[in-house]
């Protein structure tokens, strides 16, 4: 139960986020006192509270975002917040609904960078919850591992007839500190100690339920219980976008067929942890080095805006960039289909590469 103390604990974090002048994300804009006090004593089925939800943001102030959904319900018991939250971010309103999905025509889709000047690599990347099952902070030990378990299975059956699919799977438990360094330093494994996932309860029982699954030619990944329960990922060296979301869509149909549910919600679309990646959960994107571009600070940045394009660092988010090398991709994944959110990001770093060749 949620006492005294622990509302007493939330208020203090609650005045503390608003009076830090340095404090920018989307919680301390949207979550004012009234809003603060009308969720402070509600709670979804499972029991999770309002601070469950705000938690990662009241303790991260840097946080871009800084909510999370502990399971499913919170985002129609906490709606009046993530509605909000939602609506910034992906520019989708509380009446709208989030299309069926439709990945369009593969044959639209390009390689960027035929001459390999710009982009060192494509990578897609989409998430799913199994049916059944809440959200990290919800999660039981028994159930990081029947996750891991039924997950790992259908990857190591999967794959029939296609050779690309067909992988090993590396249990985060068995791995070496060495092998888990390789493989984030090449950009195939999720990083570790993510304090914005930390204080939203989503890192219980660490390294337990986590793992990899990856092809030989390291072109296909799927990440298990890391931020979502499964997270299916494309890659390769280059520019090529189509080759790169067929095969996202080849192993997402490997998957469907095996039998496992999915989450999904006739508003929001595929159900995720963090409400950045509801509707679609695409995010596609490119490292690509453009060094007149993105000399120019606030022409980089209106260019990104103005083509709903995000700018990230070279090892992923909250990180910095190495060398002049980005990670761009499309920013919105709710409200439009998957063949839209990988076109974003196809005709806005086309645009951009178009912009660095003149400059
Ligand atoms: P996610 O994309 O899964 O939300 P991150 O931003 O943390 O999470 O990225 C995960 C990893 O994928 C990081 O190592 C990041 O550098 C890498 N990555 C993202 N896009 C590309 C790309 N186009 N090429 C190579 N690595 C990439
Ligand atoms: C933040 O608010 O900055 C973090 N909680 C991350 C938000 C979006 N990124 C994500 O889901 N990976």
């Amino acid at each position: 139960n949620q006492n005294n103390c622990q509302i007493k604990v939330m208020r203090k974090l609650f005045n503390e986020m608003q009076q830090d002048p340095q404090c920018k994300s989307m919680l301390k804009r949207n979550l004012n006192k009234d809003l603060f006090e009308r969720l402070i004593n509600r709670r979804t089925k499972m029991g999770s509270t309002l601070m469950d939800v705000i938690r990662s943001g009241l303790m991260n102030h840097d946080s871009n975002i800084g909510v999370y959904a502990p399971d499913p319900d919170a985002y129609q018991i906490f709606s009046d917040l993530f509605n909000r939250i939602i609506d910034e971010y992906h520019n989708f309103s509380a009446t709208e609904k989030h299309p069926t999905s439709d990945f369009g025509k593969l044959s639209d889709f390009i390689d960027l960078d035929p001459e390999n000047k710009f982009i060192i690599s494509t990578r897609i990347r989409c998430g799913r919850s199994v049916k059944g099952f809440p959200f990290n902070p919800c999660l039981k030990e028994k159930q990081y591992k029947e996750l891991e378990q039924k997950i790992s299975t259908i990857l190591l059956k999967g794959g029939a007839g296609d050779e690309e699919l067909k992988g090993t799977y590396l249990p985060l438990t068995t791995m070496s500190k060495e092998e888990q360094k390789r493989l984030i330093d090449q950009h195939f494994l999720f990083k570790e100690g993510d304090r914005f996932l930390q204080t939203a309860n989503a890192c219980r029982f660490w390294p337990k339920g986590r793992g990899i699954f990856l092809n030989k030619a390291r072109t296909f990944m799927v990440w298990i219980n890391e931020e979502d329960h499964i997270r299916i990922i494309s890659m390769q060296e280059g520019g090529n976008v189509g080759q790169v979301f067929g095969r996202l869509q080849r192993a997402i149909r490997m998957m469907e067929s095996s039998g496992l549910e999915f989450v999904r919600d006739q508003r929001l679309g595929y159900l995720t942890f963090c409400p950045t990646n509801l509707g679609t959960t695409i995010r596609a994107s490119v490292m690509i080095k453009l060094p007149k571009l993105s000399a120019q600070k606030q022409l980089f940045e209106a260019t990104a805006n103005k083509f709903n394009l995000q700018i990230r660092g070279s090892k992923g988010e909250h990180t910095d960039s190495d060398e002049g090398m980005y990670d761009i991709s499309n920013r919105r994944r709710l409200g439009l289909t998957e063949y839209d959110a990988v076109m974003e990001m196809q005709r806005g770093v086309q645009q951009m590469i178009e912009m660095e060749k003149s400059m």
